[in-house]
Parts: structure tokens; C-alpha cells; sequence
């Protein structure tokens, strides 16, 4: 277990969210009846046990996940004492269709477009033979957090009512974009870099969209990206896109594209309903064709807590939590105990890899009983604080507002 940090106060905290889920208050996908989840009913259908999701591989214990269709967000509670990393098993799952079984023996990857001087293929043993590169970083959804326009501003969204567990951190290997494309000839004009997934077609509403493919410009193509083949010191699992998928850091998760087949290289701009129909902000604030196309991550906060956590009154808790931002290195994260009327500063604590997520803790002492709500808010390298209100986009993407984490404080 390569990065376990485990330690006492880690244990105890685990026991107390082992007793907690027993106690039977704590779960996002099990509590039912609250105003919260009618909101969100309202809004996109319910989350689901994560046994009722569809087309995803490896199990989906309800202990660490909370499912919503063919995805699978991640239980922030079950990030207590589990490292930098998320595990391969606990990360979350955000499939447009479902997950294909792909064998890397036949695999090729075919790089191909006016922008290519050398088009070819590399089969996977080619691949590994390059060399190669390992990076921490963050996939998260741009539609984390969607679920708190309805819950939080009382707004109406479509779309995967993730809370906030739609991100992980991993470490991954594989060979530089810039490699391959080199290899292939990339032309000085070339503009466009589109990789294409071989996962099935995305239909919607009638709609058959094709492949999920998604143009980065070549600038950040050649910049940082990843053909990552290794998942936390093991293969791609099937989930996360075996045998090969990009990473693209800071980026939207959707521009790491899973299961990639082929990458099409273009000297004039391409498109896709990627870029065109999703994932731009629509609604009252944007323009009627939308913003430009989504690339970095916004600022956000989470607790390691459960949802509605009982906490005793009189006696010190160590709350913890992990911040992250697109723009960079996450600068302070201040927290609130009493709903943002008096704010304190966390403790930052252990690695913190650009393009991930740093981890901090503070103690609170609880002296009332009854709600309480948390508030944590952090701020980055480029002065950017997340704000108490996100500007509404139809489809909810890039909730970057502090949330609002209900706990119940009870006599001890
Ligand atoms: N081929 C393909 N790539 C894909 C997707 C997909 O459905 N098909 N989903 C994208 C989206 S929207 C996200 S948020 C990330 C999720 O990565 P994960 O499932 O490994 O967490 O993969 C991206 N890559
Ligand atoms: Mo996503």
C-alpha cells in the first residue's frame, strides 16, 4: 500500500465514521426524505444506491460511493486517513456510455490530420517503450459540485447531480503527448489536437454525437498532457480508460479523454458538440452561443466528513479537509464553524502537486448542540477566493462557491 499515511488519529477517525455510518445518519444516497433531496429530485432525478449504476466495471461499495446513472461519485468521509492519492478502487466514474473491455494487445493508437507530417500508429508495446514520465495530478468533473446551484442558490440545472465527489487525484505514468506527436510530425501550423475515445457512440434525446472526442489546442497539447498507461503504480483499471487515456492537467476532466483510439491533428480549428453544445456556460449571463469552450478548473473545498456528521458537544475535533484550484497551488484555506460570521485558519499539511489537491486540518471544539454548518474556503497562488454565490449556467458546470457542509451536534 504504497500510500497509506495512516496514523492513530487517522484510526480513530476511521472508527468513528465506521460507527457513524451505523448509526445510519451520514449518507448522501441513503438518507431519505430530507429538503435537500427533494430539491434535488426535482432537478435531475435522485442518486442512486451505487449498485444501480450502469456500465461501470469494478464494484461500487455504498460505503464509498454515491451513484448517479452510468457515473459514480466518490464519498468525501471515505477520504479520512487514505493518503495523497486516491486508490484506483475508490475513485470516481464518470462514463458517458459505459466502459469498454479493450484488449492493449490489438490496441493501436492512429494519429492522423493535415497537421501531421508522419502519420502513424503506435501499438501498446511501443508506447511503453518511450520514455516516459509520472505526474500527480487531478481529474474532476466540471460538473462537480452541480448539485449545490439547486440545493445551496436554489436554481434550476441539468445534469449529474454530483456533490463534491466528483474529483480524484492519482499518479500517473506514461509517455508526453509532445513524444508522440513529434514522432508523427507535427507541422509548425498545426492548431488543433483531437483525441477520440472507443467507448460507444454518446446518444442523447434522439441525438447520435458520435464518439466523445473533445479539441485541446496544440499549445497545451505539447505543454503538459499525458498518454498515461499506469494508474497509482498499476495498469489503466477498465474504468479509467485501459489501455491508454490522456491526462490533461488543471483541465475540465472531460479533456482527458479515456480509452483514446485516435488523436486527429488539424492546422485549421476543430470542433465537436464537446466544444459547441456542452461544456461552455449557457443562460442569463452568457452570450446566446455560449462562453468560449471550458479548459481549467475553478477553486474549490471539501471535507473528509460525512454528509449530516454527528459530532459530540465538549470535546475537540480535528476536521479535515483538501482544497485544489486550476489556476495553481491553493495559497490559505480558511474555515467557519458558525456559517461564515467568523472565519479561522486551516492548517495546510504534506504534498501538494500543482495540479491536485493540498490537504489541511483544524480543530474545532463544539460547544452547542444542535445544526451547525461548516463552511471551508480557500484561496490560490493567483489571488482567486472561492465566492459565497457561483453565477448560474444552465448545465451547472464549475460550482466554485463555498459549501455549505450541514453537521448535527448532539450531548455527549
Ligand atoms: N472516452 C471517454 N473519455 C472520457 C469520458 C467518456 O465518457 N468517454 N468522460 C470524461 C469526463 S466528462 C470525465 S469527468 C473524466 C472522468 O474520468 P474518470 O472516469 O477516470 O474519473 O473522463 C473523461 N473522459
Ligand atoms: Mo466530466
Amino acid at each position: 500500500m504504497p500510500y497509506e499515511d495512516l496514523n492513530d488519529e487517522a484510526v480513530r477517525h476511521r472508527t468513528r465514521a465506521g460507527q457513524l455510518a451505523r448509526g445510519g445518519r451520514d449518507g448522501g444516497g441513503h438518507d431519505r426524505g430530507g429538503r435537500d433531496r427533494l430539491r434535488l429530485a426535482a432537478v435531475d432525478g435522485e442518486p442512486v444506491p451505487a449498485g444501480g449504476v450502469t456500465g461501470i466495471v469494478k464494484p461500487l461499495p455504498p460505503e464509498t460511493f454515491i451513484g448517479h446513472g452510468t457515473n459514480a461519485e466518490m464519498r468525501w468521509e471515505a477520504m479520512r486517513g487514505v493518503g495523497y492519492h486516491v486508490s484506483n478502487d475508490r475513485f470516481f466514474v464518470r462514463n458517458h456510455t459505459s466502459t469498454p473491455i479493450i484488449d492493449a494487445a490489438t490496441w493501436r493508437l492512429e494519429l492522423h490530420g493535415t497537421g501531421l507530417r508522419n502519420p502513424r500508429s503506435f501499438g501498446y508495446e511501443e508506447l511503453l517503450a518511450l520514455p516516459a514520465v509520472t505526474r500527480d495530478a487531478a481529474i474532476e468533473c466540471a460538473g462537480n459540485g452541480r448539485s449545490f446551484f439547486a440545493t445551496q442558490q436554489g436554481q434550476e440545472i441539468s445534469g449529474t447531480p454530483w456533490r463534491l465527489g466528483g474529483i480524484g487525484v492519482a499518479r500517473w505514468r506514461g509517455v508526453p503527448l509532445a513524444t508522440v506527436l513529434e514522432r508523427a510530425g507535427i507541422t509548425p501550423d498545426a492548431v488543433d489536437v483531437m483525441p477520440r475515445g472507443l467507448d460507444a457512440p454518446y446518444v442523447a434525446d434522439g441525438v447520435d454525437h458520435g464518439r466523445v472526442r473533445r479539441p485541446i489546442p496544440v499549445s497545451k497539447a505539447l505543454k503538459d498532457v499525458i498518454l498515461a498507461y499506469e494508474m497509482n503504480d498499476r495498469p489503466l483499471p477498465p474504468d479509467h480508460g485501459h489501455p491508454v487515456r490522456l491526462i490533461v492537467p488543471s483541465w475540465i476532466g472531460l479533456a482527458s479523454i479515456k480509452w483514446v483510439g485516435d488523436i486527429e491533428v488539424s492546422t485549421s480549428p476543430l470542433t465537436s458538440p464537446w466544444n459547441t453544445e456542452f461544456y461552455r456556460m449557457f443562460g442569463a449571463a452568457y452570450p446566446p452561443e455560449g462562453s468560449p469552450p471550458l479548459t481549467t478548473q475553478g477553486v474549490r473545498s471539501a471535507f473528509e466528513l460525512p454528509w449530516h456528521a454527528t459530532l459530540a458537544a465538549g470535546r475537540p475535533y480535528v476536521l479535515h479537509g483538501r482544497s485544489w484550484s486550476g489556476n495553481g497551488r491553493i495559497a490559505g484555506v480558511e474555515v467557519s464553524f458558525d456559517g461564515g460570521a467568523t472565519w479561522h485558519r486551516a492548517q495546510l499539511r504534506g504534498p501538494h502537486a500543482v495540479p491536485a489537491w493540498t490537504r489541511w486540518h483544524i480543530t474545532w471544539n463544539p460547544q452547542q448542540a444542535g445544526p451547525h454548518t461548516l463552511l471551508a474556503r480557500a484561496t490560490d497562488e493567483t489571488g482567486v477566493v472561492q465566492p459565497a454565490r457561483t453565477t448560474h449556467n444552465d448545465y451547472g458546470y464549475l460550482f466554485d462557491a463555498v459549501v455549505h457542509h450541514p453537521v448535527i451536534v448532539v450531548n455527549g
